[in-house]
């Protein structure tokens, strides 16, 4: 039985009935008002916490792995920046390459020319923009370093099997021969297309300052190849270690920076015919 408070005793049934209605129609509204207000102050806070906590932007993603920067070493710069291209453009640019294999070249006297005593893997190019896909590549290396996609040579895939090495070397050039197109390489991104594990050699390693570095898919192995003063570093002197198991293979691509536009077109070499050259021994850079 109801108890009302309201002041007064009634002894009549109907009356009673209609003061137990009104009291619920009123007990009814309060409800309605106060879950009303509850969502009004809900709705005024929700706006307020977006206001003084706008989205902030994210770590650089590329290709829905995040690019993760290792400092390898500090003079000469030296980087490692892993996630640089996914899966899929690293096997994009090998299918492209396959089929334009040619013995690898290193320059002489302004001349590329092939060498089995420096350089004894295969080389492809990649055409400049070529496609989206190499367009992409160009610019997100372009947008990391802060270089222009004009300053950069056509990227050179690299592939070695069993055995093949290259010796070490410098990337920028020694002698005056190829400065005017271009100026010099300023900086070295080697991207990996594939992984090497440890026990089957393949690293790229930097003699004059004692490090390895084994190939991990998708990784980019970043050198600035110049001094301050512009003169070469030649603690950058470097070369790619080589395949000591049958079967397993190492893919990468060389993308070079110039110090100004790089205009050169690729000519792509018709296969070698195999004569081997001899041992030199001058360094080179290609
Ligand atoms: O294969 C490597 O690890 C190094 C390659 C290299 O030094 C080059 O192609 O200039």
């Amino acid at each position: 039985m109801l108890v009302l408070s309201v002041g007064k005793v009634s002894t009549n049934k109907y009356e009673v009935l209609e003061m137990e209605f009104s009291w619920l129609k009123k007990k009814f509204i309060l409800k309605l008002c106060s879950i009303a207000l509850l969502l009004f102050f809900n709705a005024i806070s929700s706006v307020n916490a977006n206001a003084s906590n706008p989205t902030k932007p994210g770590p650089e993603i590329t290709n829905s792995k995040t690019l993760e920067k290792i400092v390898l070493f500090q003079d000469p710069d030296i980087r490692l920046y892993k996630n640089f291209v996914s899966k899929e453009e690293a096997e994009h640019l090998i299918s492209i390459a396959k089929s334009r294999l040619r013995h690898s070249t290193v320059l002489k006297d302004g001349k590329s020319v092939e060498d089995n005593y420096w350089r004894t893997s295969s080389s492809a190019y990649i055409y400049k923009s070529e496609d989206p896909i190499v367009r992409a590549i160009e610019e997100r290396a372009c947008k990391l370093l802060g270089c222009n996609v004009a300053q950069i040579e056509p990227i050179q895939v690299v592939h070695y099997t069993k055995s093949q090495k290259y010796s070490p070397h410098y990337d920028y050039f020694i002698g005056d021969e190829i400065k005017h197109q271009g100026g010099q390489r300023k900086h070295t991104f080697l991207v990996y297309l594939n992984e090497v594990k440890e026990e089957h050699g393949g690293m790229t390693s930097f003699p004059a300052l004692n490090m390895h570095v084994q190939p991990v898919m998708g990784a980019a192995l970043y050198f600035d190849n110049l001094h301050k003063n512009g003169e070469g570093h030649p603690k950058t002197l470097h070369g790619g270690e080589p395949i000591i198991t049958d079967g397993v293979e190492k893919w990468a691509c060389n993308i070079w920076i110039r110090e100004k536009a790089y205009n050169r077109k690729v000519v792509q070499q018709p296969r070698a015919q195999g004569k081997k050259n001899e041992a030199k021994k001058k360094v080179a850079s290609h």
